[in-house]
């Protein structure tokens, strides 16, 4: 596995709304929240939505956060938030006893009707769990996958005469009990039945990483094929405490992907650069682990903007932009 540079930063394309301030954090919160992140984002009849996940509780020693949920708000221009005054979805609202968190959501929305990806960690390990909503107070899940998977992310419509997805299964075992968990994809003819599973993307294969990739934002068509961010992991040894936590020595970029417009489990292009590095102070400073960017949301606006939202150090949400040419420019063949 590669050696990752020490320093890594942003492309020039991207600017970051307000200079880094989060668009959204604890302080927006009508009901206990502490650290509000990594949140799906997507245009729903006329408005646009956002489903945040809300750690709270953190234990005095560890600082382990004792519970996790997910709160919803809405924005008539994806910059200013108003949050619902209770939170959307808890383990609770699951219904099984052997559910513990909710977390990592993320929405597509295919003809008309909202699905949200999120991740649950159960008693018996982490699955990635699929459901439709129609008013972001009720949800019927679908599908939920064999563990451990989890990063899952719907495309907006059929390809090839099938529903897709991209997720991240961590397969401990047999990748030498180590972290080296790549990007799959798989098939559905209804949203609830999945197969046809596939490596889409290896972590080998992206330069700034030598630990671990997972999908990010859902993807969005192009011209050019299926744009598509993800997140990407380095692990350096010798990094110590750099959060509220004893020590964290990981660091999480965002990348960018150009996937076949029929056969979204092959990719096209790749950016060989970080999209997203943590630069600004909310992404290296003071979080709960710092040096963490955690994209879930990509809106394309019809002058052409990209809206990227990205959970800042596991702390506040915030938002950055580009222009859709420059992301599908920035793709090499592979
Ligand atoms: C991953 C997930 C993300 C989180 C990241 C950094 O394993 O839990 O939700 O942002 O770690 O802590």
């Amino acid at each position: 596995m590669a050696t990752v540079e020490p320093k890594l930063v942003s492309s020039p394309v991207i600017k970051r709304y307000n200079g880094g301030e989060p668009v959204l954090s604890k302080k927006d919160i009508p009901y206990k929240a502490d650290c509000i992140f990594n949140a799906g984002v997507t245009k729903y009849n006329g408005r646009y939505v956002m489903v945040f996940r809300n750690d709270y509780d953190p234990d005095p020693e560890t600082q382990f956060m004792h519970n996790r949920e997910l709160g919803v708000a809405y924005s008539a221009d994806g910059k200013h938030w108003e949050v619902e005054k209770k939170p959307f979805l808890t383990a609770d609202m699951m219904h099984d006893d052997d559910v513990v968190f909710v977390y990592d959501p993320r929405l597509t929305v295919i003809d008309g009707v909202c699905y949200l990806c999120f991740a649950v960690d159960t008693k018996h390990g982490v699955c990635g769990g699929i459901a439709r909503t129609d008013d972001f107070e009720h949800i019927t899940v679908l599908s939920r996958s064999a563990p451990d998977n989890r990063n899952m992310v719907l495309f907006p419509e059929k390809a090839g005469g099938k529903y897709w997805r991209l997720e991240r299964p961590f397969p401990v075992y047999s990748r030498g009990g180590i972290d080296r968990f790549d990007i799959w994809s798989s098939a559905s003819p209804d949203l609830r039945y999945w197969g046809d599973t596939s490596l889409t993307l290896a972590v080998e294969q992206v330069p700034y990483s030598n630990d671990k990739i997972g999908p990010a934002a859902p993807p969005v068509r192009t011209k050019k094929g299926w744009l598509t961010v993800f997140h990407a992991v380095d692990i350096d040894r010798t990094r110590g405490k750099n959060g509220w936590e004893a020590k964290w020595q990981k660091r999480y970029c965002a990348g960018v992907a150009l996937l076949d417009l029929d056969n979204p489990s092959k990719v096209i292009g790749l950016s060989r650069e970080p999209l997203i590095a943590p630069e600004t102070d909310y992404e290296v400073n003071g979080g709960f682990r710092n040096n963490v960017i955690f994209p879930g949301g990509l809106i394309v606006e019809p002058d052409g903007e990209a809206k990227i939202y990205y959970g800042a150090s596991d702390t506040v949400e915030c938002l950055a932009s580009a222009h859709i040419d420059d992301l599908v420019n920035l793709c090499k063949p592979l």
